[in-house]
């Protein structure tokens, strides 16, 4: 049962901020990275992969995995956990939606005020020049040229050892800190500086909700836990407080 005080909370949140993560995408059917027999990284090696070493090692490998990683999305769809935070968006006077996720089922299930952390996987940009580019000439080259100045075309992702867009780290730090009620959903806490949003709310006295099947480093701190999946326990929340 969702606790009456989160309930009383929510209803009378002027802020509200939530942090996404994989775990809040793997009721679509999307791996998520470090969950031990089904993520990512159990079968893959992310330092082969998701580093800027890894990118000028071996430019096709990483641009085909990413290549096989955007074909699977378009067979996905959001899960009633994403239409849940769409939802709560229409309640809250300020609603703020961080994700970490590069996937984009957010903005499809109807969240309109979403900061991507990570990027997206449905842009491209130049690995030399950092510019995201549209269009490109398929040349059959993998990965294809930049149309600008013939660098290699990556996709436009935060790897790790990569600074995160400042404007949107900005944003998330602000949005964490000036909240009332702020929501990690889906998320290891194991990759910073994302990991640290929950944290900052903390500092400002917000009510911290952890919505995750398992433990993490945020757990012992937060408010309130709910232990299960958030396309169970979103929708739950949204039927309680709202109706
Ligand atoms: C469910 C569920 C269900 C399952 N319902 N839940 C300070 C200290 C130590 C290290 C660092 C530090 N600052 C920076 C670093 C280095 C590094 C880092 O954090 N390393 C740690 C691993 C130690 N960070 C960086 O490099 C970042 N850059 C940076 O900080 O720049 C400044 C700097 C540079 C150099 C040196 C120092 C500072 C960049 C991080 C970029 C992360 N990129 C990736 C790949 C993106 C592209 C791609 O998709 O390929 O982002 S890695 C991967 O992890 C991806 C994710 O967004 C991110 C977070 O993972 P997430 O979402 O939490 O997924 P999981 O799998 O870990 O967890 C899923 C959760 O869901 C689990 O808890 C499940 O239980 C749960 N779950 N089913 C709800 N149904």
């Amino acid at each position: 049962m969702v606790p009456d005080k989160l309930i009383h909370s929510l209803r009378a949140a002027r802020q509200v901020t939530v942090l996404t993560g994989a775990g809040v995408s793997a009721e679509s059917g999307i791996p998520t990275f470090r969950d031990a027999l089904t993520g990512l990284w159990s079968q893959y090696n992310p330092q082969e992969l998701a580093t800027p070493d890894a990118f000028r090692r071996n430019p096709r490998l990483v641009w085909e995995w990413y290549a096989f990683r955007r074909q699977m999305l378009t067979e996905k769809t959001p899960n009633p956990g994403h239409f849940a935070l769409a939802e709560i968006e229409k309640h809250i006077p300020e609603f703020i939606l961080v994700t970490q996720n590069i996937d984009g089922l957010h903005q499809r299930a109807g969240s309109r005020n979403v900061i991507e952390l990570h990027g997206n996987l449905g842009r491209v940009k130049c690995f030399d020049e950092n510019t995201v580019i549209s269009q490109w000439a398929e040349t059959g080259e993998v990965p294809p040229r930049c149309p600008r100045c013939g660098g290699l075309l990556r996709p436009d992702v935060v790897w790790f050892g990569e600074y995160l867009p400042a404007d949107a780290l900005e944003a998330g730090q602000a949005a964490a800190r000036s909240c009332n009620v702020f929501f990690s959903v889906g998320t290891s806490g194991m990759v910073q500086p994302a990991a640290s949003l929950p944290f900052m709310a903390l500092e400002q006295g917000a009510m911290v909700v952890e919505v995750n099947p398992d433990e993490t480093p945020l757990s012992r701190w937060a408010t309130h836990t709910l232990r299960g999946p958030s396309g169970v326990w979103l929708p739950d929340v949204v039927k309680t407080a709202w109706g």
